[in-house]
């Protein structure tokens, strides 16, 4: 399988997100995600600090976060420019559009102040997606469809992905990707958006709440995905750094 190279999707796809992402994995050379599900604040910022250089986008739950202030967004941003990588706030959203413009721009957290892009679940329809562009503004902001889920027994069928699908096509200014299991639009079409694949170690063994795991060449040779999304396999190590580095090698030789 010939892949189209990264500075090539850059010019393929319509969101400027998309493209310094893209543009970002080419120049790097990088398609890891280190999902930073950490409790405190500086344990958010030590990990994001520590795993920067290996990373394209660090995933972060800011609500899990218990002394989460407005400085720590402030620092992810620093740290993101530091190190070259985009911030993804995995907030899932799946409300009505008036409810999302408050939930991503207000409340404790204002997600759009600091966050370079998010996500949504296509259920409430287009809405959501008019909802988070508006609260979050085109030039500088993106998002991604939840076109799949790695949890057993989710509900995510093929028809559901699909309707993903063709809820991202009628939004390519603002959406720009999904998550996924694996690619969901062959083709060149598909070129112009990423996919980024939780549920990512090196062992496959489970969690005991409904995880399922792949292996990193798995998940982008196989599957074609882009991007590895890794949580406890790399913050849980004992070097999250060093290991960072191990996942890191594995899925950027798989696209080879
Ligand atoms: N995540 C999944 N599966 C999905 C969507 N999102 O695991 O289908 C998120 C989780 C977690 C991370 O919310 O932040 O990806 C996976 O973490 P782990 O590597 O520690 O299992």
């Amino acid at each position: 399988l010939q892949r189209t190279p990264f500075e090539d999707r850059a010019k393929l796809c319509k969101n400027a997100v998309g493209v310094a992402l893209f543009s970002l994995m080419a120049r790097k050379k990088t398609n890891l995600c280190v999902a930073a599900d950490v409790v405190e604040a500086k344990a958010l910022l030590d990990l994001a600090d520590a795993v920067g250089p290996q990373i394209c986008v660090l995933k972060t739950h800011c609500d899990i976060v218990r002394d989460w202030t407005d400085e720590t967004g402030t620092q992810l941003r620093f740290l993101a420019d530091k190190h070259d990588f985009l911030i993804f706030e995995d907030r899932k959203f799946a409300d009505i559009g008036n409810t999302v413009v408050q939930q991503c721009s207000g409340g404790v957290h204002r997600i759009a102040s600091w966050a370079h892009f998010t996500n949504a679940h296509a259920l409430p329809g287009d809405g959501i997606v008019d909802g988070l562009r508006t609260a979050a503004g085109v030039e500088n902001h993106g998002l991604l469809l939840l076109a799949q889920m790695s949890s057993a027994g989710n509900l995510l069928n093929k028809e559901y992905t699909s309707a993903c699908v063709e809820m991202a096509k009628r939004h390519t200014d603002f959406v720009f990707g999904f998550i996924s299991q694996e690619r969901v639009i062959e083709g060149s079409e598909g070129d112009a958006f990423v996919y980024m694949t939780p549920g990512v170690k090196l062992s496959q063994e489970g969690d005991g709440l409904g995880q399922q795991y792949n292996t990193p060449t798995a998940v982008i040779a196989d599957r074609n995905s882009d991007i590895i999304i890794v949580g406890r396999g790399i913050y849980k190590s004992d070097n999250p750094a060093a290991t960072a580095a191990i996942y890191r090698k594995q899925a950027w030789d798989a696209l080879a």
